[in-house]
């Protein structure tokens, strides 16, 4: 745990000095969350995380240099650099950006795991803020009905990143889960030992259950920009040049702007 938060206490440092490329998230408060859990996992288990996964791939992996570099955007990262803070991948390990996203993952990976009579889990580390997205949903569903070996290990801060969750979630995190017949449970700690108690009980169940951790976050929200993350200027001081016009048609299409131009390309086209 103290790695963990010296390590990043070492990147927000860095971040403040331009050195990082990116956005980059720190777990700072909820270390424990990452060690607890993971000291029970082996070389079967799966590992999913979201933007704020360096508690969870130190823990799991200790690749600190590797984590470092990819976050430096450099080739000796652990994905060549191309990754950065949020997307990383290692053996039994997959951190992803894209809100709710890692859930289906992770249900597919214990659903892999079920078909093919493998042993291990698949955990997914997600965010209270997180809870207001519907694929989430369709994964609880099928992870319960078909009992996969899932665990979802809800971080409950109390924050959507900037935003207290207040503001976005009506209701209650456990009935969202007990809704779909999932175990719940839950502790109200940043002790380690204390959530590693009740991981291990969590871990045992056979079939989908969910650990809601409940616990606070020390950290800024997050840190943007850096070496590598900053688009060119909008609207242009002068005249854009190609270059600009290039980068910015890069920037809609990396920020989801694509999509829609793709589909009204296609749909031009099948008008034709
Ligand atoms: C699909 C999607 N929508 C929006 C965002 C932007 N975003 C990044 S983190 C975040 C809030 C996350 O809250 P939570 O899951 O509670 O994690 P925390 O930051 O509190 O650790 C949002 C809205 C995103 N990454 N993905
Ligand atoms: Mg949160």
């Amino acid at each position: 745990m103290r790695f963990i938060r010296r390590f990043e206490e070492l990147l927000l440092d860095m971040f403040d000095q331009g050195l990082l490329n990116g956005t980059t998230h720190a777990c700072i408060g909820q270390e424990a969350d990452a060690v607890a859990v993971v000291d029970h996992l082996g070389d079967d288990d799966h590992i999913f995380s979201n933007h704020r996964c360096h508690g969870h791939f130190l823990a799991r992996t200790g690749d600190a240099l590797g984590l470092m570099t990819e976050i430096m955007g450099k080739p000796e990262g652990v994905c060549g650099g191309i990754g950065g803070s949020q997307h990383l991948h290692a053996p039994g390990f997959m951190s992803n950006g894209v809100q709710g996203g890692i859930v289906p993952n992770a249900a597919g990976i214990a659903l892999a795991k079920q078909l093919s009579g493998g042993a291990g889990l698949s955990v997914v580390f997600i965010g209270d803020g997180t809870l207001g997205e519907g694929a989430t949903y369709e994964a609880l569903n099928l992870a319960s009905l078909w009992k996969l070996p899932l665990v979802v290990v809800l971080e409950d801060n109390g924050w959507a990143q900037s935003t207290p969750s207040s503001a976005t979630l009506a209701g209650s995190a456990r009935d969202r889960f007990t809704a779909f017949g999932l175990a719940v449970f839950e502790i109200d700690s940043t002790d380690v030992q204390d959530i590693a108690l009740l991981a291990g009980r969590a871990l045992a169940r056979n079939g989908a259950v969910t650990l809601n951790a409940n616990t606070v976050s020390f950290a800024a929200c997050g840190a943007t920009a850096g070496a590598g993350g900053v688009p060119p200027p909008f609207p242009p001081a002068s005249v854009p040049t190609l270059p600009d016009l290039a980068k910015w048609v890069l920037f809609a299409v990396l920020l989801g702007g694509g999509g829609y131009l793709v589909s009204r390309r296609t749909r031009a086209a099948s008008n034709n």
